[in-house]
């Protein structure tokens, strides 16, 4: 494995977008610390630390009240670093786990306890190993009550994850909308097919996030002011409005070419979502209704 990687931007500027009291990051990562909670031998890439601490600063720095800290890949199924940032947060987080598909019920109410109120399913090759499909559907079907599913996968699996999705018997949150190509634009053959699968279903939910990694300039977009992105996603947002959570995606796992600013992240909110109420919908009940529905 080769050296330590640092994913994030070290000083994010002040976005100009002020989020409404009580918006919630949805989608955040911790990292380590690594002597505390060591990465996985399965890991595909080994960041420097990006500890509780330092995702509660910038969580305050962006004018944000809460986090949904998503277990990422790098900790595999070891959801220590995860659960132990929950524990420190005063309450202000809850969190997605990855688990082995064989966990009992046990560890599923102990998960509960610690704030987890969802699983995840990575279906990224450069991510995990394997991603066995009869498992997860298995485990969906005896997660605690209120827990949802959230799966991440690009675009050119969306068809082929159809039947499998569509048994999962707990609502879907879809990271990054299921990784559209953006540069095509809001009625590009990425969009209407992600379109159609929302309309499949009432309760699959996504994130219009990561403008960073859907428009880079090495994806074939054109980079931070990310406006291939704004243009493709405001028009989903506006017509899903009930079903869209948002997050930063900080500490931005694997980003070392163009390593986003938060701020500027942020400042991507009112571009998306123009209206107060579209972003109250956005970054405060959406994300409560799901996370701190108890
Ligand atoms: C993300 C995206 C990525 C990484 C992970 O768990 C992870 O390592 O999710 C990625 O590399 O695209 O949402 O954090």
């Amino acid at each position: 494995m080769s050296d330590r990687i640092v994913s994030w931007h070290t000083s994010p500027s002040k976005p100009n977008f002020v989020p409404p009291p009580g918006a919630v990051d949805a989608h955040c990562h911790v990292f380590g610390p690594m002597a505390l909670h060591p990465f996985s031998a399965k890991a595909k890439y080994l960041p420097e630390d990006a500890g509780p601490d330092m995702l509660f600063a910038l969580r305050d720095h962006l004018g944000f009240s809460k986090n949904v800290i998503v277990q990422a890949s790098c900790h595999g199924t070891d959801n220590a670093a995860t659960l132990d940032a929950i524990a420190k947060s005063n309450g202000k987080a809850r969190g997605v786990a990855v688990v082995d598909p064989d966990i009992s019920e046990e560890g599923l109410a102990d998960l509960h306890a610690g704030g987890m109120r969802g699983i995840r399913f990575n279906f990224l090759k450069r991510l995990v190993d394997n991603a066995p499909k009869d498992k997860f559907l298995e485990v969906s079907k005896r997660l605690p009550k209120g827990w949802h599913v959230v799966i991440y996968f690009e675009a050119d699996i969306l068809e082929e994850l159809r039947p499998f999705m569509d048994a999962i018997p707990v609502p879907l949150v879809i990271d990054h909308m299921g990784r559209p190509d953006v540069t095509q634009g809001p009625d590009g053959a990425d969009m209407k097919a992600f379109r159609r699968f929302l309309e499949s279903r009432e309760d699959i939910w996504f994130k219009p996030t990561c403008p960073d990694r859907l428009d880079a300039i090495k994806e074939g977009g054109k980079g931070d002011p990310w406006n291939a992105f704004a243009e493709a996603v405001a028009p989903l947002v506006a017509d899903y409005q009930d079903r869209v959570i948002w997050g930063t995606d900080w500490p931005h796992p694997n980003m070392q070419d163009e390593i986003p600013d938060d701020g500027h992240i942020v400042d991507m909110i009112p571009r998306i979502a123009p209206t107060a109420e579209l972003q109250h919908k956005l970054l405060v009940d959406n994300p409560n209704r799901l996370y701190w529905a108890d």
